[in-house]
């Protein structure tokens, strides 16, 4: 440890006397605040994580890769490859608080049963034929289907057809290891047959998806929404409906052209994750969003459609699959551009996630959209 003499108006002179103290201080590992304040107590939040883009191509090849030559099995447990913020060290971690991966499947193949108390979400941009296995219940991933997993709850995966499969997954890893309180336990080595179904909706999409109605003799609370796929015609219509009703001059979008939902559990119509919120926004052809900043990170992966984003002093033209982290306190603003490839409408569609529940529970959370202070 190097205590460094700050410069500033009501410091002392150095003189002996005061470098004989500072060599007190380090001999007894003791910091004093006036040589830190700077960095502990900065005027607002200054990220060490940096804005920063993967293209959905570059990732899909290399997992492809990864597919042919690398098992799947206990021990790795998954064919996850995490994204690294440059700046945070080389650890896999998108954000200082946020893990994302992509993860792969080979046709036939399974990811064996665990359990861990990081809570976790996949989220697919494209393809089908995986089942997530949670708690024995057989959940069918396919495009646009967000699926959130609730810590301690045991999950496996497989690949019921005959195509590689890939998609993203967002967990709290990060956070939860700042805050060392992880645990985790292998489970089965393997599925059972009943567990190979492949039914169109699960069990708990059975029992808890119906808008607006939950079981009278509802099971006890587990971690985080008992629904364990939010399908993606619902995300889609919900959309829809919210920019046609903008049209016809009923209230309800973001902002003009913003059209926005957020995953939320339907115990409790909060977040669907206790750490992670998730959202899906539509940004119609031609429109732009505010620019705007909150304290908290979060990461982005493009659904659908074209566009510009800007992170701060970064700005990048995006396009289906690409994924960016927007650290705490940069502002972000993203314009839809459609682009002859794109599908029918032109509009942009932008998966999010971010920790705001970690944030809002401790009373941190600030934001401000164009200079205006929330
Ligand atoms: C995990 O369990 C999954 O279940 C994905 O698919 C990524 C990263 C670290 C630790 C556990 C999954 C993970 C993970």
């Amino acid at each position: 440890m190097r205590l460094t003499v700050v410069d500033a108006p009501d410091q002392p002179t150095p003189s002996d006397e005061l470098a004989e103290l500072y060599r007190g201080f380090e001999q007894e590992l003791l910091v004093p605040l006036w040589t830190e304040i700077g960095d502990l107590m900065p005027p607002h939040p200054r990220s060490k994580a940096v804005p920063h883009l993967w293209r959905w191509a570059g990732l899909l090849e290399l997992a492809g890769r990864a597919g042919h030559l690398v098992p799947v099995g206990r021990g790795g447990e998954r064919r996850a490859i995490a994204l690294a913020n440059p700046s945070l060290g080389g650890r896999p971690f998108a954000t200082p608080t946020l893990w994302a991966a992509i993860q792969y499947l080979m046709p036939g193949e399974d990811a064996p049963e665990h359990r861990h108390t990081q809570h976790a979400f996949r989220f697919v941009v494209e393809g089908e034929g995986v089942w997530t296995v949670v708690g024995q219940d057989p959940v069918p991933m396919g495009r646009g289907d967000f699926l959130p997993q609730g810590g301690w709850n045991w999950h496996a995966h497989h690949n019921a057809a005959d195509r590689p499969m890939a998609w993203i997954d967002g967990l709290d890893i990060p956070f939860q290891y700042l805050t060392e309180s992880q645990f985790f336990e292998f489970g089965r080595d393997a599925i059972s047959d009943a567990e190979r179904i492949t039914p169109d909706r699960s069990r708990s999409e059975r029992l808890w998806g119906h808008p607006g109605l939950r079981p009278v003799s509802a099971p006890a609370a587990q971690t985080g929404s008992p629904l364990l796929r939010y399908a993606w015609a619902d995300t889609d219509r919900a959309l829809t409906d919210q920019l046609e009703l903008a049209d016809e001059g009923y209230p309800g979008v973001l902002e003009p052209g913003h059209a926005a939902v957020r995953y939320t559990n339907p115990t409790t119509a909060g977040d669907v994750l206790p750490t992670i919120r998730a959202e899906m926004h539509r940004i119609r052809s031609g429109a732009e969003t505010a620019p705007s900043r909150q304290t908290g990170s979060a990461v982005y992966q493009v659904f659908d459609g074209s566009g510009r984003v800007t992170v701060g002093d970064r700005s990048w033209s995006v396009t289906r699959g690409d994924l960016f982290v927007v650290p705490s306190w940069v502002p972000f603003s993203a314009r839809s551009e459609a682009s002859a490839s794109d599908s029918d409408s032109g509009a942009l569609d932008l998966f999010t996630f971010n920790d705001a529940p970690i944030f809002e529970a401790l009373r941190l959370d600030r934001s401000s959209v164009e200079g205006k202070d929330a």
